[in-house]
């Protein structure tokens, strides 16, 4: 029924955040996190090329409710950059919630790429950071590295997997993401925002059972 997903030399696997935060039990737990960990490991079998980020926040971070006297965690607040969702102390560095998942199993990723280490600036994507100017340096990564076509999965798909598939796009990349390795927060009507973005932007998603 769907089309195959045929792996190209030219694509990387970008796996978004498989941190024990973000998994149940942990400080940011998105819903069934630790599900996707058995499908990312099957569908990085099948990638020469895969990339991991990982969400490395200094202990105060902007993003984090606790640094705002009164704030709680989901409310949305006014920084520099405009509207920042305040969350839970989440993947401090160094910490055993910044983590990769112990199940996580990609042992030929190539590249592990850190974000959010700005203490003024959130970076929900892998390339921009939220001030939506400076740059994770990504890009530049993966243009050097000749890939064309970036195909994602992880946590969470309504903030890290959405602002980096829409940034992929933006700077040129091929995108699909691969839904069913995803998981969401689905703060505030997120997840159908997500899907809106990525139908007027052309970002396929599909079932890991395409890639071939
Ligand atoms: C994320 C909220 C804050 C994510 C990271 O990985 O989706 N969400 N930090
Ligand atoms: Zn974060």
């Amino acid at each position: 029924m769907t089309d195959k997903l045929t792996i190209r030399d030219q694509d990387v696997l970008l796996v978004v955040d498989i941190q024990n935060d973000f998994c149940p039990g942990g400080a940011l737990s998105v819903p069934a996190g630790n599900e996707v960990v058995p499908i990312i490991n099957r569908l990085a079998r099948r990638f020469q090329h895969v990339v991991l980020t990982q969400d490395w926040h200094p202990r105060g971070h902007q993003s984090f409710a606790s640094s705002h006297p009164g704030a709680k965690p989901y409310e949305t607040i006014e920084v520099t950059y405009g509207a920042q969702i305040l969350w839970p102390d989440h993947c401090v560095q160094g910490t055993p919630g910044a983590e990769f998942r112990k199940d996580l199993q990609i042992p030929h990723a190539e590249l592990i790429l850190r974000k959010g280490y700005h203490r003024e600036i959130d970076s929900y994507s892998a390339f921009y950071e939220n001030d939506r100017i400076t740059h994770t340096g990504l890009a530049g990564y993966l243009r050097e590295r000749g890939f064309t076509r970036v195909v994602m999965a992880g946590l969470a798909f309504d903030f890290c997997v959405r602002y980096s598939a829409e940034d992929a796009k933006r700077e040129g990349f091929d995108v699909v993401v691969i839904e069913d390795a995803c998981r969401s927060i689905d703060v505030e009507g997120s997840v159908q925002q997500t899907r809106q973005r990525f139908s007027k932007l052309g970002i396929a998603c599909a079932p890991a059972e395409t890639v071939a």
